[in-house]
């Protein structure tokens, strides 16, 4: 007979896996396995974990620039039945069965991400398989350039992405710079933003088929209009990676790239505050006229269509795009303005109240949701700073600051406001929240001139050993955690 739940969950938690199998054996059989089992009873070790992970959430501060909390409606999403349907292909054209619902879910979020972005569906298109933002700027490049074709992106350092064509001397890193020919633009040092300038002349050197735009670490307004007349001089096609951006634009309360744009891809989980997945846009419809007045269409879509499926993924997934869907529809909300407009407003509180406490930012602020705390004249480096936050419950990264040779001690640690703006916190809380990272840095200067001016791994040391550090540690890290609790996170309520 078999043995009630909670007797066989007693089992399987005292027993070895050899064990175990023999247990299932003997006590249950595939009829008796209904799969209805919630969570809590079918596997409580993986529910521990994702406890423990919902506790760390709740009681921490997230400044990591590219998180955010979905919403409790995108989340609901993911674990609903959309999950188990395969559906290689596109809305009425798929290689299975039984997906006229799931072309219905496809077909109502390809028209949410158009009308996100006030599209016209007459000159752009959206592909919403990709899995997430890399696969999304590879198949562009998959779609639009042929092997060893030249791109030039913002230099990973200098806040670009390893997908834009990282490399660096010894080592081709990115699969971007592998398969395709990369040439970085870079940061002007004394300035903290694009040099346009530079990226022209090399541009017309390297001749480029692809330019890209967008950043991962960039605090500044891009000037795609600018962009667009780089790549027109040398007859590149301009794609612009906007995913950590994309919030701020579908808000419309800082310029969008679709202007001067060719493609632009983002994920959907960051300042967009969706589940974690890629769009790519493209142009479509009339791109000009011949020498005898016939129109030039855009050939993108079949080509970027064609490059998610079959060339590079299988079935998308389904379950995560219905997430999307609800997260498209909320962006185009009133109230979706008035969030992104408290992110930026949030963002800028904390560099004040930094610099206030003798910080330097680099490009001394920020016009969106992160910056960059550069640490260079503190005497530490990125990498102590985020040890020592993580260790008083503050999530932040390492950051290389404009000049930095070394990524793995780079001189900045960046910050960034959606995750907190989400748990509905404003400007005066920002406030606070750049006094703790003040305390963590001045405890991390502290620390590291007691490891003998040393390394992270001697200040790891001196933490493992020292008291009086352990003290400090303990203390911010209760006022963090009581300064966090005052703010649920979204989707979990009862956390
Ligand atoms: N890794 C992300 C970030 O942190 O910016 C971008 O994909």
């Amino acid at each position: 007979m078999l043995r009630s739940i909670n007797q066989t969950r007693t089992v399987w938690l005292t027993v070895s896996r050899h064990q175990l199998v023999a247990t299932m054996a003997k006590y249950a059989t595939v009829t008796d396995w209904t799969g209805m089992e919630p969570l809590e009873q079918d596997d409580p070790d993986v529910l521990a974990i994702i406890k423990k992970e919902k506790i760390r959430q709740r009681h921490g501060l997230e400044l990591i620039a590219s998180e955010n909390f979905a919403s409790r409606a995108s989340l609901e999403c993911m674990s609903t039945c959309l999950n188990n349907k395969y559906s290689e292909g596109y809305p009425g054209q798929r290689y299975y069965g039984g997906t006229e619902h799931v072309d219905e879910m496809e077909l109502l979020c390809q028209r949410r991400a158009l009308e996100a972005f006030s599209l016209d569906p007459a000159k752009w298109g959206v592909n919403v398989q990709p899995y997430s933002g890399s696969p999304a700027n590879f198949a562009v490049y998959t779609a639009l350039l042929s092997p060893h074709e030249r791109v030039m992106g913002l230099d990973l350092p200098d806040g670009g992405h390893l997908t834009h064509g990282y490399m660096t001397d010894q080592k081709r890193i990115s699969a971007t710079s592998i398969y395709f020919e990369s040439m970085p633009y870079k940061l002007d040092p004394a300035t903290g933003l694009i040099d346009y300038n530079r990226l022209e002349e090399n541009a017309k050197l390297f001749r480029p088929k692809m330019i890209i735009a967008g950043a991962s670490a960039y605090s500044r307004l891009i000037e795609w209009d600018r962009f667009r007349q780089i790549a027109d001089q040398c007859g590149a096609y301009l794609m612009v990676d906007m995913a950590h951006i994309s919030g701020l634009v579908a808000a419309g309360i800082i310029p969008g790239p679709f202007e001067a744009a060719d493609v632009v891809t983002t994920t959907t989980h960051k300042t967009l505050r969706g589940p974690r997945a890629g769009l790519i846009f493209y142009r479509r419809g009339v791109k000009g006229t011949n020498k005898a007045g016939k129109p030039i269409m855009y050939d993108f879509e079949k080509k970027i269509n064609f490059a998610v499926f079959p060339s590079l993924q299988g079935g998308p997934h389904n379950h995560v795009i219905a997430g999307v869907a609800v997260a498209l529809r909320q962006a185009a909300m009133p109230m979706f303005k008035q969030y992104q407009q408290q992110i930026v407003k949030n963002c800028q509180a904390m560099v004040e109240a930094l610099k206030q406490k003798g910080h330097v930012i680099v490009s001394d602020g920020t016009d969106n949701h992160l910056c960059i705390l550069d640490l260079r004249a503190k005497g530490i480096d990125g990498a102590i700073a985020e040890h020592i936050l993580e260790l008083v419950n503050i999530s932040v990264n390492k950051n290389t600051c404009p000049g930095d040779k070394n990524a793995i001690t780079p001189g900045g640690i960046r910050l960034g406001s959606p995750a907190l703006t989400s748990r509905n916190m404003n400007e005066d809380d920002f406030k606070q929240v750049a006094m703790f990272i003040d305390e963590g840095v001045q405890l991390g200067i502290e620390v590291k001139a007691k490891a003998g001016g040393g390394s992270l791994k001697q200040v790891k040391q001196v933490i493992e050993t020292d008291q009086e550090t352990q003290a400090k540690l303990a203390d911010i890290k209760k006022r963090v955690e009581q300064f966090a609790n005052n703010f649920s996170i979204p989707g979990y309520p009862d956390v």
